[in-house]
């Protein structure tokens, strides 16, 4: 065995391991700042210049830089999916874009990266963005106990939107409850046909502040036309310019409450998501329009969190870690000016692609970890992905996992602690079709254009013949070595497959 991969392997090993005392001494505040649809090039510290994010690079000084880390797809339910269980979410049927009504798709019980946390002691709380379903298999009844839900599946404390803020039902929900809701107006939500009498974009667009582009023509709330029709709830619904706001606070309340204890927070913001509606004080902040406006309105968000940390004196046993749930998108359905404005701002930055997309821009995400006790602040190259923190936060707490939980989960501890260079060797990277990153190495299976990619202008990444990138030289994605590099392609091909077939079960050791 080579001295390097010895190295490695004996430093996942003690990470893996750590005694009970080192675990209790060391055992940080785990706060995941999960942003939605924030681009690799959005961001200050990773070289967007139009766009002022001072808290977001704030982090950055003082923590690990990822410049190779990703979500598993590009787009948000699958890659929260995969965050949460561990699982690659491509194995498991019903795990694409949900609509608002949806069922919960994580079983009750099964283990995820909260329940992890959870049966360490920690104190668990979500807030934001949920869109992996809720309730029974037809979805739940909105003016009841709603259940299964965050609680089932490891989270002490919720307060979530249940989708997305373009879909309805636009109400939060905070445990097992619509918030604010008159019991003498009910929530009633469909999918397929209108109900109730609101009025919808499709009839009334005279009534909206804001128009689509694509689809986003139902039931109209505060002036937004929404994916989905509901009806009831207007006590309820929420204000689409306070909800950065009213997340915030919540997160904010979660951390004093539990400032005593260990405490795990997934944050997991709105911004900059469509329909991008920063409160009024973010409004012409930026020098991109309304998304790069919303971006520095999530950049205030993160600031917030950053801050009640120092104020409680908890910054130096807390490990903030800031990400994106997928890759960026200007236009996503609403005719915001997004596109108009974007003044050479790049929301990729380097990469080829955003939301949808094969290629890079799909799943490369920002991905900053700040842990100032443990953690030197720097740049790290080392593939890691969302998919690993189940395993690297077992391995944190001293946990050792049971044969199928976090099945496709990988221990990259020492690359998040900035002790190794490597991460994992592979990735399967996922945006309907596959791609198969291995180093610097990068195969995406042949695949016939989607129907659906009128709806975007990014490149879906799909070839009907197979494409090979080798990223160390060619970041950008423009020189398909397929054809010159045939045996490496088809071997590529064939890893991609057996992984797809291995169903998960990974070895212990392998972790
Ligand atoms: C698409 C929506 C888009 C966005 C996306 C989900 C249309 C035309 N497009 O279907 O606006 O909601 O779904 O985004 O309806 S995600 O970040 O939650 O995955
Ligand atoms: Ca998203």
């Amino acid at each position: 065995m080579p001295l390097r991969t010895a190295l490695v392997l004996a430093v996942a090993a003690l990470a893996a391991q750590p005694t009970p005392a080192a675990v209790r001494a060391d055992r940080p505040n785990i706060i995941l700042i999960l942003a939605d649809d924030l681009g690799f090039g959005d961001t200050g510290c990773y070289g967007a210049s139009r766009i002022p994010t001072p808290n977001v690079d704030r982090l950055a000084r003082g923590g690990l830089r990822f410049r190779d880390a990703h979500s598993t797809s590009a787009t948000c339910t699958p890659a929260r999916y995969a965050l949460l269980t561990g699982e690659y979410p491509w194995r498991k049927k019903g795990t694409g874009v949900l609509p608002g009504d949806a069922g919960m798709i994580i079983p009750a019980g099964q283990t995820t990266t909260a329940l992890v946390l959870q049966r360490a002691g920690y104190r668990t709380g979500v807030v934001g963005k949920w869109h992996l379903g809720l309730g029974g298999k037809g979805g739940p009844d909105w003016n009841r106990e709603i259940k299964p839900g965050p609680r089932e599946i490891g989270f002490d404390y919720s307060f979530i939107m249940a989708a997305t803020g373009d879909r309805v039902p636009c109400v939060y929900l905070e445990n097992q409850r619509v918030v604010g809701l008159d019991p003498n107006d009910p929530i009633q939500v469909s999918y397929d046909r209108p109900v109730g009498v609101d009025p919808t974009g499709k009839d009334h667009p005279e009534l909206l502040k804001v128009h689509p582009s694509h689809g986003h023509d139902q039931t109209i709330v505060n002036g937004i036309s929404r994916i989905g029709y509901m009806t009831g709830g207007k006590a309820a619904r929420w204000v689409d310019e306070e909800m950065a706001d009213t997340f915030t606070r919540k997160a904010v309340t979660f951390i004093e409450q539990n400032k005593d204890r260990p405490f795990f927070l997934y944050f997991a913001t709105h911004d900059p998501h469509v329909p991008r509606v920063p409160h009024p004080r973010f409004v012409g902040k930026s020098g991109c329009g309304v998304r790069g406006d919303v971006i520095v309105q999530f950049d205030w968000c993160a600031g917030e969190i950053l801050n009640t940390l120092d104020r409680l004196n908890l910054g130096k046993n807390t490990l903030v870690i800031l990400s994106s749930d997928n890759g960026p998108v200007v236009d996503d359905g609403y005719r915001d000016g997004a596109a108009e404005n974007l003044n050479g701002h790049r929301p990729a930055g380097p990469l080829r692609g955003g939301k949808y997309s094969l290629f890079e821009g799909g799943t490369r995400v920002p991905f900053i970890v700040r842990w100032p006790q443990r953690i030197e602040p720097g740049v790290s190259d080392a593939l890691v992905c969302h998919i690993d923190f189940l395993a690297s936060f077992a391995a944190l707490t001293g946990q050792k996992l049971a044969a199928g939980e976090g099945p496709d989960s990988r221990n990259v501890l020492p690359a998040i602690l900035g002790q190794s260079k490597v991460g994992r060797d592979q990735l399967v990277e996922h945006a309907r079709v596959l791609a198969l990153r291995d180093g610097a190495w990068k195969y995406i299976e042949p695949s016939p254009e989607p129907k659906w990619k009128a709806n975007t202008a990014t490149e879906i990444g799909t070839d009907p013949a197979g494409q090979l990138y080798h990223l160390a030289d060619d970041l950008g994605e423009t020189n398909n070595l397929a054809r010159a590099q045939p045996d490496r392609s088809r071997k590529l091909l064939e890893q991609l497959r057996s992984t797809r077939q291995a169903g998960g079960a990974s070895p212990d050791a392998a972790r």
